[in-house]
């Protein structure tokens, strides 16, 4: 069975594991964990909105935070987000944090800012701000900053609209989209758009609402993200450069006030649809696809966590197309703001709650 584009999360086969498996702590005590990265000697980084970055090693949580990260803006969505390693990791040991930062210290307005950095045994050293958004606002939503790096070694930034819908069809401005830079912050010389006049070089897709998962396919190599709709209307699409992805054009979702979003319109020419969208909302945060040996019949799944919708969604997948979805955890564990897939292919959960969690999913038997 084939989908075509558009496809309403509700119109999916529901699928279902077969596999028995368990949850683990592996951390408690996180206050609103964000991001986390796993480190080649078997520890895990995790964000703490907040602004703290904290090291899950074998014995547990440390409880000292690591010192020498950068100051941020801990107010409504925004704070320490992100964090990616660089795919040379091993050589270069570069760490990438997103986080909203004020235009100047003390300044209300801020916007989302990329840094990267090492870690040594003292904290994070060599910080440099590799991205830094323009037109910085006191709005508390919308900051977006999920990281992704492709096959070639570049970053994929994504940014919120920032609560200015307008800004996200605007290619002279940061905010709403989702941006492509090389490691160390330049610009690439096939982006979209960096012929263009009025256009930032930066951006590479335009039209997004608020990215709250960016990853790469494991096969294609092509980045996926998914998007918070305003009232449904919770996106997923397949990056591709330079395309408008219609925020606030269209959407499936409608207006918090009840009334339609632009036009009303779901599709129009020249904007893409989503592959997929949740209407009513899941609020979707973080993303992985599944490759790993643990669990044979999620090999080359889609998995999304869900914040208000409070589940994992397990999507599977015919190609490129999503083909059935079942929903994991409901309720079992609260509001889920991250997934990746360790290098021990296991899956690991942040949730994000005053006291939040590092979790694990594991085969039962
Ligand atoms: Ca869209």
């Amino acid at each position: 069975m084939t989908l075509q584009q558009g496809t309403h999360a509700q119109a999916l086969p529901r699928a279902r594991t077969e596999q028995p498996f368990r949850v683990t702590s592996l951390a408690n005590g996180l206050e609103h964990p964000w991001g986390m990265a796993f480190l080649p000697d078997g520890s895990i980084l995790v964000t703490e909105r907040p602004g703290r970055l904290r090291l899950v090693t074998a014995n547990g949580l440390d409880p000292q935070p690591i010192a020498g990260v950068p100051e941020v803006v801990a107010r409504g969505q925004g704070g320490l987000l992100d964090v990616v390693l660089h795919p040379e990791y091993d050589e270069n040991g570069w760490i990438y944090l997103a986080y909203s930062a004020a235009e100047t210290p003390g300044s209300t307005a801020a916007g989302t800012r990329v840094a990267r950095a090492r870690l040594g045994l003292e904290g994070l050293y060599d910080l440099e701000v590799i991205f830094d958004m323009a037109r910085k606002t006191p709005a508390g939503q919308h900051f977006g900053a999920r990281l992704a790096f492709d096959e070639d070694g570049l970053l994929y930034i994504a940014t919120g609209d920032r609560g200015e819908p307008d800004r996200a069809q605007d290619l002279g401005d940061h905010a709403g989209k989702v941006l492509r830079l090389t490691d160390s912050g330049g610009i690439p010389a096939d982006n979209p758009f960096v012929n263009q006049a009025g256009a930032l070089p930066e951006v590479y897709t335009y039209g997004n609402r608020n990215i709250q998962g960016l990853t790469r396919h494991p096969e294609t190599g092509a980045i996926w993200s998914h998007e918070h709709g305003p009232r449904g209307g919770d996106e997923i699409n397949i990056l591709a450069p330079g395309v408008n992805y219609g925020w606030p054009l269209i959407s499936h979702g409608r207006e918090y006030t009840g009334g339609p979003v632009g036009e009303g319109r779901s599709e129009a020419p020249g904007l893409a649809s989503p592959l997929l969208h949740w209407t009513p909302s899941i609020a979707p945060s973080g993303m992985t696809f599944y490759t790993g040996e643990a669990f044979p019949e999620w090999q080359g799944n889609l998995f999304v966590g869900a914040l208000a919708g409070q589940h994992l969604a397990r999507l599977q997948l015919e190609g490129d197309q999503i083909v059935a979805e079942e929903r994991l955890l409901e309720g079992a564990v609260g509001r889920i703001r991250d997934v990746r897939q360790g290098p021990d292919g296991l899956l690991y959960l942040l949730t994000d709650a005053p006291n939040g969690s590092l979790l694990r999913l594991e085969p039962a038997s």
